[in-house]
């Protein structure tokens, strides 16, 4: 496929409950994003920054924090890249926390339903997301962009690109769960989300994992990886808010980028919640656009395909 990048840094940390993922973006350029990508041959244009609201630090009202905020952001963000969809171009968003995911996945799923291709979104996460104004125990929206996106929210953020819900359970998958709230942990058996949790990759492997995640794509799928930085395990990735032990190693997580390379169907990507504020050296940084070569198909000189 190949597609031509467009890299689109959205600086803000409007979602999260630690300050620190607006500089995500500079710390990933830092890190040479770009010019890795280019070493693989792919065309990238770098958007530069998106603008929006500062982070006004207020507790939640009616169950969320920053509502409005949250709401032009992710306004901002949909129309980006959607724009970059539309030119048949694919869209890197370089977080920011990940309530983002709501602006991005919502352009992408637009998308979708105008060119006729079937989505496929993997939700790469410590966290599930799928929290509400009722069963949030925080109220940061960055915990609740799934939910949101299914349909399950305020209508400023379930109603951004005109369609309601934007995607339904069906077409998600998660990989990496070790952290949901109660209230949250029903709602998510509730709607029927598809969870491949970290109990499920100690038993069966991030081969078998992976292999049920990808299962029944095919050329007409359009396949968006939302990557939250705290998917991996906080030994190897301190750089982010909400760390949670027991993620997937080194091994896993290259395993895990490597077979959606060799899908060869990545159309769309977000890689969120990087918090350079809590990084050492920028090593999560460096890690995460290590991760993203091998998403871009790293690993493919040195296999026979
Ligand atoms: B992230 C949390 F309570 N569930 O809702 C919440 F544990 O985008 C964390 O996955 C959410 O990093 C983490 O506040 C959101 C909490
Ligand atoms: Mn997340
Ligand atoms: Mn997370
Ligand atoms: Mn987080």
């Amino acid at each position: 496929m190949n597609l031509p990048v467009s890299l689109i840094g959205v600086p803000t940390d409007i979602g999260a409950g630690a300050r620190g993922a607006s500089m995500g973006p500079e710390a990933l350029r830092v890190a040479g994003l770009q010019a890795v990508l280019e070493s693989h041959g792919l065309q990238v244009i770098d958007r530069g920054n998106l603008g929006g609201p500062s982070n006004p630090w207020q507790p939640p009202v009616d169950g969320y924090r920053h509502l409005p905020e949250v709401v032009a952001w992710n306004t901002a963000l949909h129309d980006a890249v959607h724009t970059e969809l539309a030119r048949g171009r694919l869209p890197i968003v370089l977080g920011g926390d990940h309530c983002l995911g709501m602006g991005s996945i919502s352009a992408v799923a637009r998308h979708c339903r105008e060119t006729g291709k079937q989505l496929r979104v993997l939700w790469l996460d410590a966290h599930a997301d799928f929290n509400t104004a009722e069963l949030t125990p925080s109220g940061n929206i960055h915990g609740m962009p799934v939910a949101c996106l299914c349909g399950h929210g305020p209508a400023e953020l379930t109603g951004i690109g005109g369609h309601t819900p934007a995607i339904t359970p069906d077409v998600v998958r998660q990989i990496g769960i070790r952290s949901v709230d109660p209230g949250e942990k029903r709602f998510v058996h509730e709607v029927g989300l598809e969870v491949f949790d970290m109990r499920y990759i100690d038993e069966m492997g991030m081969r078998h994992t992976m292999e049920q995640a990808l299962m029944g794509m095919d050329e007409n799928t359009h396949l968006h990886v939302s990557f939250d930085v705290d998917f991996l395990d906080p030994e190897i990735a301190p750089g982010v808010g909400t760390t949670v032990p027991g993620g997937p190693t080194y091994r896993e997580a290259q395993l895990c980028m490597e077979m959606i390379a060799d899908t060869g169907r990545l159309a769309s990507l977000d890689v969120m919640e990087l918090n350079p504020a809590l990084d050492v050296r920028n090593r999560t940084a460096e890690l995460a656009v290590d991760l993203i070569e091998s998403l871009f198909g790293k690993s493919t000189l040195m296999r026979k395909k």
